[in-house]
């Protein structure tokens, strides 16, 4: 009997497929078809699978992928929960813009998660909520007191999401806070030795106990933007296609009659967003 699962794992010719609705775990072999048609799954990949002894299966076949990312190499995923501080690191919202605009140009829909504010003043987060709240979902959280943790949980349920977000501003932490289960390792070092020791980091998804996945790597972890095309930079700014500018081609920067900067001005878009903008649009012209 075929039954449907996810390939949480994949080692160069197995795969591991846990079952979508068990959660039982399968080592599984490939049909000689996808050797001969060069096709591999990836993790992330939905499946049909076949058990063959008790947890050994075959994977029968490999649903088309909704969307695939590049690195780490992962299908289907329904969204990126971009985790950021503001103390502890100190991270700047120029840090948080790129991480966003990565994920926006792979028209993935993205969660902010504000950690550790546990260390913040109410002022600090009313105003970072005041910049981001009306362009994203935006979850206040601490890892610490378990502030923000069951609102998290909602979103992660049933889908397959990876996580984004400098090194030390929790991720880890966060995640262990939703599922005890997963118990992974919390601040850096360790993990950054096993990390450089590897040359090639198996990525794995790991399941949550309520339902749903989490890529264990985190997703555009070197911030690298220089494949985005310039002319469509400005759309990865959601917010700036509210208003419209005299020219329709207009790159916000110093043509007359623009929308946006007069939004700016306005402080209908925000400041610190527009000048992300324009820092990144240097960049990629400087590189062209
Ligand atoms: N005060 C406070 N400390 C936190 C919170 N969340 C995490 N930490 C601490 O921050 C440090 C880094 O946390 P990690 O969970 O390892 O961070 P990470 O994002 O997984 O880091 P990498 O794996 O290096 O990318 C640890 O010492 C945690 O205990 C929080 O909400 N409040
Ligand atoms: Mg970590
Ligand atoms: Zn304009």
């Amino acid at each position: 009997m075929r039954k449907k699962g996810v390939v949480v794992k994949f080692m160069s010719n197995m795969a591991i497929v846990q079952d979508f609705e068990t959660g039982e775990k399968f080592l599984c072999k490939l049909r000689g078809k996808f050797k001969e048609q060069k096709i591999r799954p990836i993790v992330g990949d939905i499946v049909e699978y076949r058990q063959i002894i008790s947890n050994e299966g075959v994977i029968e076949n490999i649903y088309n992928r909704k969307n695939e990312l590049p690195r780490p190499k992962i299908a289907n995923v329904d969204q990126v929960i971009v985790v950021t501080t503001l103390k502890s690191p100190e991270t700047p919202l120029k840090i948080l813009d790129r991480y966003l605009v990565l994920v926006e140009n792979e028209k993935l829909p993205a969660i902010i998660v504000l950690n550790k504010t546990d260390l913040l003043t109410e002022k600090k987060i009313t105003s970072f909520l005041d910049t981001y709240s009306g362009i994203y979902p935006v979850i206040v959280t601490s890892a610490k007191t378990k502030l923000g943790i069951d609102k998290l949980k909602e979103l992660l349920k049933g889908k397959i999401s990876t996580m984004a977000g400098m090194s030390g501003v929790g991720k880890s932490s966060l995640l262990n806070a939703i599922n005890p289960g997963l118990s992974l390792r919390v601040n850096g070092i360790s993990e950054k030795l096993d990390r450089g020791r590897h040359t090639t980091t198996v990525i794995e998804l790991l399941h949550f106990d309520f339902g749903g996945w989490i890529a264990d790597t985190p997703g555009f972890a070197n911030l690298d933007i220089s494949h985005i095309e310039l002319k469509k930079l400005k759309h990865l700014f959601p917010e700036f296609d509210n208003f419209s500018c005299l020219f329709p081609d207009c790159n916000h920067i110093d043509e007359p009659g623009c929308g946006v900067k007069k939004a700016v001005e306005e402080n209908k878009i925000k400041n610190s967003r527009y000048q992300s903008y324009v820092s990144i649009y240097k960049e990629l012209l400087e590189g062209k």
